[in-house]
């Protein structure tokens, strides 16, 4: 099985990396902010209490998450693999994540980490916003907000798996095929 972390800072290109990377290799694609989304447009309680954390830039609490990727990995068992997009986004998920995936026997293959410049990431994301009707793309402090808890909660998560020999940083900068081609070479390399 192929199980790649696709990592970075909000607006880095995971989402959008991620379509192109599953058709690719043929993978199921596990978003985290996507389910989110989801459960928000459902209006089911869970989404109604992850908007409040989502609106202001906060991360959703740990639990919930953990249980909603359990949940999609137990439900696609015949799969060739995942690409976990923005999960895990603290230590706490990561060890998690191993946890889940050794009791199936199959490991993280490669954490792919897009490396994006911060003015970027406020661009790309503000464009989005003009679109998107997500409140968290629209307004640059809580763009910011978001960076920072990126800094402050998810980075961490780099370690864990650089610990592990799994990561790989992959310039994240340049369109959007030359970036896809990286990340391919990366995982060709394999
Ligand atoms: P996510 O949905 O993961 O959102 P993101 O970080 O904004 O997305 P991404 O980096 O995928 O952006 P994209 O490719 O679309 O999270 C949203 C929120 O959900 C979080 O803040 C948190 O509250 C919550 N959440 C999610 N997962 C969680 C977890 N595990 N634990 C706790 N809370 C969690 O790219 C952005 C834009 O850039 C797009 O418009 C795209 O078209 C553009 N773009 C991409 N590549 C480009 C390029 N090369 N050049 C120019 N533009 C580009």
């Amino acid at each position: 099985m192929l199980n790649i972390v696709l990592f970075g800072p909000p607006g880095a290109g995971k989402g959008t990396q991620a379509a192109r990377l599953l058709e690719k290799y043929q993978l199921i694609h596990l978003s985290t902010g996507d389910i989110l989304r989801g459960e928000i447009a459902a209006n089911s309680p869970l989404g109604q209490a992850a908007k409040k954390n989502m609106d202001k830039g906060e991360l959703v609490p740990d639990e919930v998450v953990i249980g909603m990727i359990e949940r999609k990995i137990d439900a696609n068992s015949a799969a060739n693999g995942f690409i976990f997009d923005g999960f895990p986004r603290t230590t706490a998920q990561a060890l998690a994540l191993d946890k889940m995936l050794a009791t199936k026997g199959t490991p993280i293959s490669v954490m792919l980490a897009l490396e994006v410049e911060k003015q970027e990431l406020i661009d790309r994301l503000l464009l989005r916003g003009k679109d998107s009707g997500r409140a968290d793309d629209q307004d640059q402090s809580i763009i910011e907000n978001r960076i920072k808890v990126y800094n402050n909660e998810t980075t961490p998560v780099k370690d864990f798996y650089a610990a592990q020999r799994k990561y790989q940083g992959v310039d994240g900068m340049g369109t959007i095929d030359s970036i896809f081609n990286r990340l391919c070479c990366a995982v060709d390399n394999l």
